[in-house]
C-alpha cells in the first residue's frame, strides 16, 4: 500500500468513525428538555468526496480540494421515516448552500445526501442563501423559505458589506428537486420568513421579521404575522407584529421565529431566537411562546426569559455566543427533537415533548419586565413550597 492509499485509509476511517459515533443524553437535565453530548453535525461531517478529489494524478497529496467551514442553522421534517435536516452548509469561501441529512432515530447517525441542494436561481441571482425554515402545507407541498442575500444595489464603490436580506421561496416533494419561485416581495428587509404549515382565512400565513438594515431591526422589528394570496408570487402587504421585543430582555434587540409552530391540544407552540447586546457583543438565546389556535396570531402563553442558551463549547465558533434554531420535529408519539446550532458552527439536538413544552410555557411565569417582579416570583415559589412541607 503507498503512503497516498494510507493516508486515504486513515482519512475514511476517521470519518466513519465520526458518523457512527452513539450520542448520549446528558443528564439530569432541567426536566424542560434534555441536551445530547455530541453536535449532530458538523462542517467534519459531510461527505468526503465534496472535499478530496480521489484521482491521484489531479490530487497526489490527496489534499482537501475544497473545505467546508461549518455545518448549521438546518430546517428539519419527518420524511420517510428518517429525521430530516435541510442544513446550511458553509464553506471556506463563506458561501452558504443547502444540503439534506438524515438519521434514523434523530440523535445519532445523521448522514448526507450524496450532493448538496442545487437551488434554481431566480433573474437576480443570490449572493448567498440561508437558514431554511421547511414546512410541509396542507396544500401538499414542502416548502423551504430562506433568507437570500445580495449586496445593497444603493451601497458606495468602497462599501463591500453592505447587503440587502429577502426572503427566498421554493418547494419541493421529495427534498431532491426544488421549484424555485419568485423572492417574497415586501417594504423592508426581511430574514427569518416561516410558513404556517396551515391555511388561515384560505390563505397562506407567514411569520415575518420586519427590519430596517441588513442588521439593525431598528424601530420595527418582533415577529410580524402576514397573511399572502398566492404564495407563487407573495407579496407582504401588511404585516402586524404579534411578538414584540421589550426594553431590558432577552429580545430586546431583535428576535425572530424558529421552525414553524407545532399544533398542540392548548395551541400553537412556538420557537424563537431573541437577541440582546452586551460588551461581549449579540447574545442569541431561544425561548418558546404560545398563540391560540383559532387565532395563530393572538399570544396566549410566553415564560420569562430563555429557554436554551449557549453552554460550555456551544459558546463558542464563528459566531461566538449564540444559539439558533430554525427547525424541530414534533414526532406522532409527542417526543419534539429540538434542532439547533451553536454559534454559526455546529448542530446540536435536545429532546423534549410537547405535554413538557406546553406545560412549560402554560405554567411558568411571564417576565415581570422589572427586577422587583422577578423578586417577588420567587418569593411566592419559596413560600409554596414552605407551606407544602408543614
Ligand atoms: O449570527 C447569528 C445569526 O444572525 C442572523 O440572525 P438574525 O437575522 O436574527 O440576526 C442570521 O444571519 C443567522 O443565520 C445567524 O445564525
Amino acid at each position: 500500500m503507498s503512503i497516498l492509499d494510507d493516508r486515504i485509509k486513515e482519512i475514511r476511517e476517521q470519518h466513519e468513525e465520526l458518523l457512527k459515533q452513539k450520542n448520549v443524553r446528558i443528564e439530569a437535565g432541567n426536566g424542560i428538555f434534555w441536551r445530547y453530548r455530541y453536535p449532530v453535525l458538523t462542517g467534519a461531517h459531510t461527505p468526503l468526496e465534496w472535499r478530496y478529489d480521489f484521482d491521484p494524478v489531479a490530487n497526489p497529496f490527496f489534499m482537501e480540494r475544497i473545505g467546508i467551514n461549518a455545518a448549521f442553522n438546518a430546517g428539519a421534517i419527518k420524511f420517510n421515516g428518517k429525521y430530516v435536516l435541510a442544513v446550511r452548509v458553509e464553506g471556506n469561501d463563506r458561501k452558504s448552500f443547502f444540503a439534506i441529512a438524515e438519521s434514523p432515530n434523530g440523535i445519532d447517525n445523521f448522514h448526507f445526501w450524496d450532493y448538496p441542494v442545487t437551488m434554481p436561481e431566480t433573474d437576480d441571482p443570490d449572493i448567498n442563501v440561508y437558514d431554511m425554515r421547511l414546512t410541509l402545507h396542507e396544500d401538499g407541498w414542502i416548502y423551504g423559505i430562506f433568507c437570500t442575500e445580495r449586496r445593497d444595489p444603493g451601497a458606495t464603490e468602497g462599501d463591500l458589506s453592505s447587503a440587502v436580506a429577502a426572503a427566498g421561496v421554493a418547494r419541493t416533494h421529495d427534498l431532491k428537486t426544488w421549484e424555485r419561485l419568485p423572492d417574497i416581495i415586501s417594504m423592508s428587509q426581511q430574514r427569518n420568513v416561516v410558513l404556517h404549515p396551515e391555511f388561515v382565512d384560505g390563505r397562506y400565513a407567514l411569520y415575518t421579521r420586519p427590519q430596517e438594515g441588513f442588521i439593525d431591526a431598528g424601530r420595527g422589528g418582533g415577529i410580524g404575522w402576514a397573511l399572502v394570496d398566492d404564495i407563487t408570487h407573495a407579496e407582504i402587504k401588511s404585516e402586524t407584529i404579534i411578538n414584540f421585543r421589550y426594553y431590558h430582555t432577552i429580545k430586546e434587540m431583535k428576535n425572530g421565529e424558529g421552525p414553524h409552530p407545532i399544533r398542540t391540544p392548548h395551541g400553537w407552540l412556538h420557537l424563537a431566537h431573541g437577541v440582546r447586546g452586551c460588551a461581549a457583543g449579540l447574545r442569541y438565546v431561544l425561548y418558546l411562546y404560545m398563540t391560540d389556535l383559532k387565532q395563530p396570531d393572538r399570544v396566549i402563553a410566553e415564560p420569562a426569559g430563555y429557554f436554551m442558551a449557549p453552554e460550555g463549547e456551544e459558546r463558542t465558533g464563528d459566531v461566538s455566543n449564540v444559539l439558533f434554531s430554525n427547525g424541530w420535529i414534533a414526532d406522532d408519539d409527542g417526543t419534539v427533537f429540538i434542532y439547533y446550532a451553536s454559534s454559526d458552527t455546529r448542530m446540536h439536538v435536545a429532546v423534549s415533548s410537547v405535554t413538557r413544552l406546553t406545560d412549560y410555557c402554560l405554567n411558568t411565569k411571564p417576565d415581570g419586565l422589572r427586577s422587583a417582579a422577578s423578586v417577588e416570583t420567587i418569593r411566592q415559589l419559596i413560600k409554596k413550597n414552605s407551606e407544602s412541607k408543614k
